[in-house]
């Protein structure tokens, strides 16, 4: 049989097949082969024993929350308390980028500025939209709903962003399910509680806290390819990392205000994040 884990609490995998769940324990061989499902994973289950048999190849996996086979990230960004933070949103894209899992920003707040700064962010995030990325304000409930189908998702972002109050706006009933869990748990709503996955308006929402940083492994490369504007303009230096090289056209572009100042200080703080490991 197969199924999916929807919450792990100690020792017990809940294994939901058809919507009906199963609570499981694992074979003995996982903890040897040093592997352990993650919520998220299509196992094979026996049905009859409640025992974990396998766990089925993964689209992504995440160690902080512990999960697997996300599609799609809502990137919760406020433009207003707490502020926008291109840094923030830039990583968690590349973030995004390197684990095969969708990005799409998700702008709130908007109504918390006035005319002139709500044209000043979104020429913002217009260079997002033109670098091919999905930009949606929560106001836009059906274009998400949209999205959402069919698919697992996570929501994620700042504290105060806005996640929970787009959640509960695009299915009310959620609020309810996700408080009784932390209430059976017995556990106030500040406290890390288990990460569980529920269906949600056709699709999938895997609850949970935002990612830890250290999710991001990579090398160099893969935070230059993560970059998608430097690729549309090729410097003289095949492997050019756009920093201390004298002929780069990226840094230039960068000048002449056609590649965003603060993705490219983005850039230059993921470099070194890695650089440091
Ligand atoms: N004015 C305004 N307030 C919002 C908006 N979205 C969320 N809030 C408020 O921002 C606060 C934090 O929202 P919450 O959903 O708890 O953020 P979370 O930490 O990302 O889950 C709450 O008081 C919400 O009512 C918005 O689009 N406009
Ligand atoms: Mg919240
Ligand atoms: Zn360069």
């Amino acid at each position: 049989m197969q199924g999916q884990i929807v919450k792990i609490e100690s020792t017990i995998y809940t294994v939901k097949q058809n919507e009906q769940v199963f609570p499981c324990v694992l074979r003995g061989k996982f903890r040897k082969q040093h592997i352990l499902p993650r919520v998220g994973d299509y196992v094979v289950f026996d049905k009859n024993q409640n025992v974990i048999e396998e766990i089925l190849p993964r689209k992504n996996e995440f160690a902080r929350p512990f999960v697997a086979n996300i599609d799609i990230a809502f990137i919760v960004t406020s433009v207003h308390i707490p502020s926008l933070t291109p840094q923030l949103l830039d990583k968690l894209l590349v973030l995004m980028h390197l684990n095969q899992v969708e990005p799409i920003i998700c702008i709130t707040k908007l109504d918390l500025i006035d005319e002139e700064k709500r044209k000043e962010v979104m020429t913002f995030f217009q260079y997002y939209k033109e670098l091919g990325y999905k930009v949606v304000t929560n106001l836009e409930l059906a274009e998400i709903k949209k999205i959402i189908k069919g698919k697992t998702c996570v929501f994620t972002g700042q504290t105060g962003a806005g996640k929970s109050t787009l959640i509960n706006k695009l299915e009310p009933d959620l609020r309810l399910k996700t408080g009784e869990v932390s209430k059976a748990l017995g556990r106030g709503r500040h406290t890390t509680r288990t990460v569980e996955l529920f269906n949600f308006l056709g699709g999938k929402l895997l609850d949970t806290p935002g990612f830890s940083s250290l999710e991001l492994k990579g090398c160099e490369e893969d935070i230059r390819s993560s970059f998608k504007e430097f690729s549309k303009y090729p410097c003289p230096f095949k492997d050019c990392t756009h920093t201390k090289e004298k002929e780069c056209v990226v840094k230039q572009k960068v000048e002449e205000g056609k590649i965003l100042e603060s993705r490219y200080q983005s850039y230059l703080q993921l470099l070194n994040e890695v650089k440091k490991r």
